[in-house]
C-alpha cells in the first residue's frame, strides 16, 4: 500500500476511478461569473442582495466564513454522524485515512477531501449554491458533489451513493477570486440508469432523505466557504384576509376594510397569507354595484377611510368555513353565491386597486374575511401550487 501511495501515477488512478463516481457530470456546464459585473462582489454581498419571489422564504445555510482563505480560527468541515459507522468515513474522520487526508475550510494543500453536511430544509422551491474555490495541482480532476454519501442508502443502484456532481473547478476564472454560483436549477441530473431522485432539488425535497445533506469535495482543491441560498414555500397553507376597521364609519352605514389598519388584528399578508386556511374563517364575499361615494368621505374627513379604496357594491361576511375545502376560485366564487345568491363572489384584495376597501356594507368592527389576491399564488387557499415535497 506504501508502494501505491507512494506512486503520484497511482493516485491518479484512483482519483480517475473515484472522479467516475459522479464522473458522469464531469462534462456539464452550468454559469460561473468571473466576469461579469457581479464577480467583484463578495459573497456576503450577494447572500445579502439575493432575493425569493415574493411568498417564499430566504434561508441561508453556510458553512466557513468568507475570509478569503486567510488564517485565524478554525473553520471546520465535519462528516454527517451516521456516516462514521462506515470504516472510510471514520478514518477521515480521525485523519489516519491510508490515501488522502480530511480537509476543513480554508486548509491549503493536495489530497485532501472536505466532507462537511447541512441541515437544509424540504419545500425549496429554488436556490443556488454559492461557495469560493483555490486550486492546487491536481484540480483540474477534481468534483464536488452534493446528496447523499451513504454508501447503503436505498434506493440508489450505484454504491449507495446519491450524487450531484457540480463539474465547475475547470472553469475556474483564473484571475478571478474562485467566487462561484451555481443554480439549483442549472445543476446536471443524475443518470437516468441510477435510481432516486432525478434532480438535487427533487432530493432535497424528499421527506425521506436524511436531514442533512452531504458535500464531498475532492482531492485538491481548498474551500474557503460553501453556502445554499434557499426559496422556501410556505410551510402551512394561508389566505390573505381584510380586517373591519374598529371606527366610527358605520355611522353613515358603510365598511372600512383593510390590512394593517387594526392594529389589534394580525396584520395581513397578501403575498403567502395570514390565516391558515385549515381553520373555520368567513369568506368576504362581494357583489358589485353603482352607488357613489358619499361626500361625507370627499376630502378631509373624520372617518381615517380614503375615498380612493371605495367601490360602488357591498360585501358580506359568509359563515365561517374551512377554505382548504375550496381547491380553485370558481369554487370559492361559488360559495359566495351559494350563501348570498346570484352576482355574490370572492373580495378582491385589490377591488378598490389598494389594499383596503371602501363599501355600503354592514360589518361589525374587527371582523374579518379572507379575501382573493390575484398574482400571488402563495397568497390564497384555492389555487395553491402543489408542495414541491416528495415521498
Ligand atoms: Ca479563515
Ligand atoms: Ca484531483
Ligand atoms: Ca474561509
Amino acid at each position: 500500500m506504501r508502494e501505491f501511495m507512494g506512486s503520484r501515477r497511482g493516485i491518479a488512478v484512483l482519483g480517475l476511478a473515484i472522479g467516475t463516481i459522479s464522473g458522469w457530470v464531469a462534462h456539464a456546464n452550468w454559469p460561473v461569473t468571473p466576469d461579469d459585473a457581479k464577480s467583484d462582489q463578495s459573497a456576503t454581498a450577494q447572500i445579502e442582495q439575493f432575493q425569493c419571489p415574493r411568498g417564499l422564504t430566504k434561508i441561508v445555510v453556510m458553512h466557513g466564513q468568507e475570509d478569503n482563505f486567510a488564517a485565524g480560527a478554525a473553520e471546520p468541515a465535519a462528516i454527517r454522524p451516521a456516516l462514521l459507522r462506515f470504516e472510510q468515513f471514520l478514518q477521515f474522520s480521525e485523519d489516519r485515512h491510508g490515501m488522502f487526508s480530511f480537509r476543513d475550510y480554508d486548509e491549503p494543500g493536495t489530497d485532501k477531501f472536505l466532507i462537511d453536511h447541512f441541515e437544509l430544509p424540504r419545500g425549496v422551491v429554488s436556490g443556488q449554491i454559492l461557495t469560493r474555490l483555490r486550486e492546487f495541482p491536481g484540480s483540474k480532476t477534481d468534483s464536488v458533489s452534493v446528496g447523499n454519501l451513504d454508501p447503503t442508502a436505498a434506493p440508489a443502484a450505484f454504491r449507495g451513493e446519491i450524487m450531484y456532481g457540480i463539474p465547475a473547478l475547470r472553469q475556474f476564472p483564473a484571475d478571478g477570486t474562485g467566487l462561484i454560483k451555481a443554480d439549483f436549477k442549472d445543476l446536471p441530473p443524475k443518470p437516468s440508469k441510477m435510481k432516486g431522485a432525478p434532480t438535487f432539488i427533487e432530493y432535497l425535497n424528499t421527506r425521506s432523505r436524511p436531514d442533512a445533506v452531504d458535500l464531498k469535495i475532492q482531492d485538491d482543491t481548498a474551500v474557503d466557504f460553501f453556502a445554499f441560498l434557499l426559496c422556501q414555500e410556505p410551510s402551512e397553507p394561508k389566505g390573505t384576509s381584510l380586517s373591519e376597521v374598529d371606527g366610527n364609519i358605520s355611522e353613515i352605514g358603510m365598511s372600512y376594510l383593510s390590512c394593517i389598519e387594526d392594529l389589534t388584528q394580525p396584520s395581513c399578508n397578501p403575498y403567502s397569507g395570514d390565516r391558515l386556511c385549515s381553520l373555520q374563517t368567513p369568506i368576504a364575499c362581494y357583489r358589485d354595484g353603482e352607488r357613489d361615494i358619499p361626500k361625507e368621505l370627499m376630502n378631509e374627513n373624520k372617518y381615517f377611510a380614503p375615498d380612493d379604496a371605495f367601490v360602488g357594491g357591498e360585501v358580506r361576511m359568509s359563515r365561517p368555513v374551512r377554505a382548504d375545502g375550496l381547491p380553485t376560485l370558481d369554487s370559492a366564487n361559488g360559495f359566495c353565491a351559494a350563501e348570498f345568491g346570484k352576482g355574490w363572489r370572492v373580495l378582491s384584495y385589490h377591488e378598490a386597486g389598494g389594499s383596503g376597501v371602501l363599501s355600503y356594507s354592514k360589518i361589525q368592527p374587527r371582523n374579518f374575511g379572507l379575501v382573493h389576491t390575484g398574482g400571488h399564488p402563495y397568497a390564497n387557499c384555492w389555487d395553491r401550487p402543489a408542495s414541491v415535497i416528495r415521498p
